[in-house]
């Protein structure tokens, strides 16, 4: 345990941790049905194109997220890109600027217009009141972030898009096995778009999956994932290559095997960060709604700055130091990034929420390869660093 400054790494200490911990250390499930799957892939010499493990995956997916279809892809950005432009989205699409910059590039690379809308900083995803002030006759749909595995506002942004004849969809890369209202995530809006991402819980080195109960659409994607191939050397509609290949999906099938303890070593990590950061001045743990089915995938932090009396940067570079590799998720915002702060210089000015938000959260590594001996240590050393913060900003200077 440090208890002085010059024991902290960033003041030539040694860190606490001799490998770095990281805040997407991949799952990995078992190594030997793993092997089994891929020499059965090898013995078939069928590796891409639809083949078995794919569509066992798409099955057991599908009956996960209880909807009818499900269409795995490469990744869930170009299932969002297929998504937008298979569910004809076109002008205007209102989405939150607080995610991953893919939500957004999944509709500019499809030349829809972004449209920025504020959270909501209790739950960190789309504040549905501000949803329908920004609706013009230009919009053709919303596009929701179920962020951190948590549901968004979906009963009122489906109640608005129904309103106004908009299209909804969302974006469920982090919701793999997460519920609201007891219903399964993957069965909302139009579609939702999960990510296998090797830094998601379930992985599938890199992928994701479409679900949907909408039959048309669910062959639309079908036909776009593979190039707009009906038949042989039929094509009836343009289309890209957004196929998951057999080594993905054995991956995927192996770890979705191991999916309930993942969650529970998740669960056990959210609740043990928990108690090892009770009661430091300015901290908040995002919380999930332990009534529904949650993945727990991602520790947040929120830093009140004037409580902590530390910035939110400090303590990242702080940590970073120790090898404990905190991320700023999601900073600085999508609309200051670009191309969106060059299109919309001035989209800050209506996103206070996300402004300040974006300063002030941070992920903590979880995961299998972090367990509570780790936790603790983490816990400590915040502890340590927030009662010294203004001490250690004030050297550093
Ligand atoms: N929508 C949302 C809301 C998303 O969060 C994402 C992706 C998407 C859409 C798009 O999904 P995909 O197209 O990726 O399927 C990572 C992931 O690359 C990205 O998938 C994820 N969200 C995002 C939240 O995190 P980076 O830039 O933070 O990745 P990187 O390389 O810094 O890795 C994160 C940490 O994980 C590092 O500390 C290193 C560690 N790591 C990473 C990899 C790849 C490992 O230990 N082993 C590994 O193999 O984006």
């Amino acid at each position: 345990m440090k208890t002085t400054l010059n024991s902290l790494a960033l003041f030539g200490g040694t860190p606490a941790f001799a490998e770095k911990l990281h805040v997407g250390r991949p799952n990995i499930g078992d190594r030997e049905r793993l092997h089994q799957r891929l020499d059965e892939i090898l013995d078939r010499n069928w590796l891409t194109n639809n083949g078995p493990c794919v569509q066992e995956f798409e099955a057991r997916l599908a009956a996960l997220a209880d909807t009818a279809h499900c269409i795995a892809v490469c990744n869930a950005t170009v299932a969002l890109e297929m998504l937008v432009r298979a569910a004809n989205l076109s002008g205007e699409v209102i989405v939150p600027s607080f995610t991953f910059v893919a939500t957004v590039h999944a509709l500019q690379t499809a030349g829809v217009t972004p449209v920025f809308c504020d959270i909501d900083p209790a739950t960190h995803s789309l504040d549905p009141k501000l949803v329908e002030s920004l609706i013009t006759p230009r919009t053709s749909g919303i596009l929701g972030v179920h962020l951190w595995g948590n549901a968004c506002a979906v009963d009122l942004l489906t109640e608005i898009a129904s309103r106004h004849r908009l299209a909804l969809l969302f974006d469920a890369a982090h919701a793999l096995g997460c519920t609201h209202e007891g219903k399964p995530i993957g069965g909302f809006g139009a579609a939702e778009v999960f990510s296998f991402h090797a830094t998601k819980f379930v992985n599938t080195f890199e992928g994701g999956a479409i679900t949907t109960n909408d039959v048309g659409l669910a062959e639309r994607l079908r036909l776009a994932r593979n190039f707009g191939f009906a038949d042989y050397d039929k094509v009836v509609s343009p289309g890209t290559n957004g196929k998951m290949s057999e080594i993905s999906a054995a991956m995927g099938l192996t770890s979705l095997e191991s999916m309930e303890k993942f969650v529970a070593t998740n669960m056990s990590n959210y609740r043990s960060y928990r108690r090892a950061l009770s009661g430091i001045p300015g901290l908040s743990l995002f919380t999930y709604n332990e009534a529904e089915r949650c993945n727990y995938q991602y520790v947040i932090l929120v830093l009140d700055e004037a409580a902590a009396g530390i910035s939110r940067d400090f303590l990242v570079k702080a940590l970073q130091a120790e090898n404990i590799i905190a991320r700023r998720y999601f900073y600085p915002g999508c609309h200051r990034m670009e191309p969106y702060q060059t299109l919309f210089p001035n989209a800050g000015a209506h996103l206070p929420a996300t402004e300040d938000l974006s300063r002030r959260v941070l992920a903590l590594p979880t995961g299998t390869a972090v367990g509570d001996e780790q936790i603790k240590v983490i816990g400590e050393l915040i502890r340590f660093i927030v009662a010294h913060g203004r001490e250690m900003q004030t050297r550093t200077a």
